[in-house]
């Protein structure tokens, strides 16, 4: 049980769920480390969503609405931690959802597409052997896709990701929207979208933009999507983090240095 009050209530309940989703053999053992890594980047953003992360998500949301197949990758962090949304967003974009595992085993693709159906998912590629073909793009176990799905998709949602995949798919020429906190990494570099931001925090903000926009002309939605730049919004990032850092060490009282 974790108070309510605690102050980090919000960090040890997600924990808690990853440990929970480790054990039902939805999340990799290094899932675990995964989530400290991004935990460590949340600090720096102060664990709050952030202005050129709502822009990305912006450009994320135009993205789906706007792609012919889009896809949403999954993988075992990013369904404990986001399942609910996904299965909510796939719906609202009508995307697919896709497994899609770096430490890849057959049942665990299994527990991940069984708790994406509790959720309400109607479909999840990535699973049947039958659909299965490899990318030459890649070495790691995501090589293998669905041929209905990320094969073939012009848009893919890949929250949580490692660089290889982000790199690949772009080789491959598809637009690839990433959720990352860690604005440094392979992925965030070379994803066209990088929401660098909690993917708990992130995903329920990407559901509501895209019912929202889903209203409006597609014209719009292009002119948003082509005006935004990934370079520039992950740019201003680590500039956030950097006076953010700057605001900190101005604030910390003396007496601390001296401890
Ligand atoms: O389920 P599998 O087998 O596909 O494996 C999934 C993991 C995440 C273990 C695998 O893809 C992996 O090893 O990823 P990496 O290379 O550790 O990259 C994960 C990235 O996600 C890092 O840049 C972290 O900073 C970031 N990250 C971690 N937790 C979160 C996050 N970003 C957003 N929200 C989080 N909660």
């Amino acid at each position: 049980m974790i108070p309510k009050n605690h102050p980090r209530y919000h960090s040890l309940v997600t924990r808690e769920e990853l440990i929970k989703h480790f054990e039902a053999g939805v999340v990799a053992r290094a899932g675990l480390i995964a989530h400290g890594r991004g935990e460590a980047f949340d600090y720096l953003i102060g664990e709050e969503t952030i202005e050129p992360a709502l822009r990305a998500i912006r450009a994320a949301a135009c993205a789906l609405l706007l792609a012919d197949r889009p896809v949403i990758s999954v993988n075992g962090n990013a369904a404990a931690l986001a399942g609910e949304w996904i299965v909510k967003l796939a719906a609202v974009v009508n995307a697919k959802i896709e497994v899609n595992l770096f430490y890849r085993t057959k049942e665990r693709e299994k527990t991940i597409e069984s708790l994406l159906k509790s959720l309400g998912a109607r479909e999840v590629l990535g699973v049947d052997e039958r659909f299965q073909v490899t990318i030459p793009e890649l070495m790691s176990e995501r090589r293998r896709v669905d041929s209905r799905g990320i094969l073939i998709a012009d848009v893919v949602l890949v929250p949580l990701e490692d660089g290889d995949r982000t790199e690949a798919l772009r080789r491959m020429g598809k637009t690839v929207i990433a959720i990352d906190l860690n604005p440094l990494s392979r992925t965030a570099r070379a994803a066209s979208i990088t929401i660098v931001d909690n993917v708990v925090r992130a995903m329920p903000k990407l559901v509501e933009e895209a019912s929202r926009l889903k209203q409006m002309p597609r014209d719009e939605l292009r002119s948003i999507l082509s005006s935004y730049d990934n370079s520039v919004v992950l740019s201003e990032v680590l500039e956030y983090m950097a006076n953010r850092l700057r605001k900190l060490v101005e604030e910390t009282p003396k007496a601390w240095s001296k401890r």
